[in-house]
């Protein structure tokens, strides 16, 4: 039987809940996970590969790093291609030091999952239809179906982990929260394949044709992604139109370096701004997707879940060993903070690179020209580079 009593409950098992789930396990606090989907679906969503250098350190922190140590791929620098010319971003030389890690999400959940299993730690995978239950008294509790039974989970807090479609920020009522919402009007075609990448460094691209991203997961596999109008299907796209159109948008070096094969994997994703203020109601707190969401561009919503959930997990420590709540109250706030700036540079860098249909020729030569000014200025390609690094975990006043 699944257990009925918990300190803290986590609804959803992606990064962000399987993060805080360990994190309170180490601090000796317990915690259960309620997942809609299995543990195999959730391992089969192919998302992020940058991972910040405090995502890194979290994982460290944990115990769950070797793997990422040992598969990871450092990168110093990145790639921009705009006008037929590359410019490279060098990150190591631009932040004193500072890098990012290429490792993907699969293997972030996947080496979360395998730790959580062996503690011990109960993780209940297909729990449907999950419902909040007193979270604005001191009782809260959460009910749902498994294997066709009813059951409920007594717990003092809830962590709304549950992405950007879950069930948690949807049980607030609509008048105690404020959303920010942006839609871009195109999407990302993503394709995964076992080739080598184009590059040992990501290329972002800026084409007449749209934006295109040159990704990898590792020495022989590749992501790729193409800007889509967002009435594309994905059954329209073959592999060989997937990698034709790619090549029109690269120059003539990654052209000649394009190593082609079957998609593994091959996805449309919505691109979208969304925050919603404040991240807590009463006892329960939203970390991650279920909070905001970034455009993929400045590969920051990964990165920012996990820094939601260090804030979390440290005021879940204060309170349980220290008595104190004030870490608690200033969650939200805290929290953000940060995503504010990560919002900004994601919408920022995403109006930058992509076309947008009602961009008109003025506005296509201007971003030319920022694009221009930024990677020929010291303070220009700062601004990006420590943007990119990821932000420090705290500002001061
Ligand atoms: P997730 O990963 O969506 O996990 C939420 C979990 O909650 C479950 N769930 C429920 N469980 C129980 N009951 C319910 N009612 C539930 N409703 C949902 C879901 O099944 C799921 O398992 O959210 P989380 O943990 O907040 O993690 C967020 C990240 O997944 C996301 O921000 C990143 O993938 C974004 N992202 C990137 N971030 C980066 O930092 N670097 C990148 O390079 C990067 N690239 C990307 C990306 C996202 C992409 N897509 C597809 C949106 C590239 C792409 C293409
Ligand atoms: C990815 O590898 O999936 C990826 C990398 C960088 C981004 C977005 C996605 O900005």
């Amino acid at each position: 039987m699944p257990p009925n009593r918990t300190q803290v409950a986590i609804v959803g098992a992606g990064p962000a809940g399987l993060l805080l789930g360990q994190l309170l396990l180490k601090a000796g606090i317990d915690a259960v996970i309620l997942e809609r989907q299995s543990g195999e679906y959730v391992l089969g969503r192919i998302r992020a590969g940058v991972l910040e250098q405090v995502t890194a350190d979290l994982l460290d922190e944990i115990g769950v790093g070797a793997r990422m140590h040992a598969e990871g791929l450092v990168h110093h620098g990145f790639e921009m291609l705009y006008g037929g010319t590359r410019h490279r971003i060098d990150l190591h030389g631009l932040t004193g030091g500072k890098t990012v890690m290429v490792y993907g999400q699969t293997e972030v959940t996947r080496d979360l999952m395998e730790a959580r299993a062996a503690s011990g730690a109960p993780t209940v995978y297909e729990a449907k239809d999950v419902a909040l239950h007193g979270f604005d008294g001191t009782t809260p509790r959460l009910s749902y179906t498994l294997n066709g039974m009813r059951h409920e989970l007594a717990c003092d807090f809830i962590a709304g982990c549950d992405g950007f479609h879950g069930v948690c920020r949807a049980s607030v009522p609509r008048s105690a929260l404020t959303e920010y919402e942006k839609v871009y009007p195109f999407g990302w075609l993503g394709l995964l394949a076992d080739t080598p990448p184009v590059n040992h460094e990501l290329i972002y691209v800026n084409h007449p044709r749209g934006f295109a991203l040159c990704s990898q997961r590792s020495l022989t596999r590749s992501r790729y992604y193409l800007q889509v109008p967002l009435t594309d299907k994905v059954e329209q796209w073959s592999d060989e139109a997937f990698w034709d159109e790619l090549r029109a948008r690269l120059d003539d070096a990654g052209r000649a370096a394009l190593v082609t094969g079957p998609s593994l994997e091959k996805s449309i994703a919505p691109l979208r701004s969304f925050v919603c203020e404040p991240l807590r109601f009463g006892r329960l707190f939203l970390a991650g997707d279920a909070g905001h969401i970034v455009p993929p561009t400045g590969a920051k919503g990964l990165n920012l879940a996990a820094t939601d959930v260090k804030y979390l997990a440290e005021a879940f420590i204060a309170h349980y060993k220290q008595r104190k709540d004030a870490a608690l109250d200033a969650y939200s706030h805290r929290c953000l903070r940060r995503i504010w700036r990560a919002e900004r540079f994601s919408w920022w860098f995403t109006s930058l690179m992509h076309r947008f249909a009602e961009d008109d020729a003025i506005v296509a030569r201007l971003k030319d020209a920022e694009l221009d000014y930024l990677m020929h200025s010291e303070s220009g390609l700062r601004t990006v580079a420590e943007n990119y690094v990821g932000l420090p975990l705290d500002f001061g006043e």
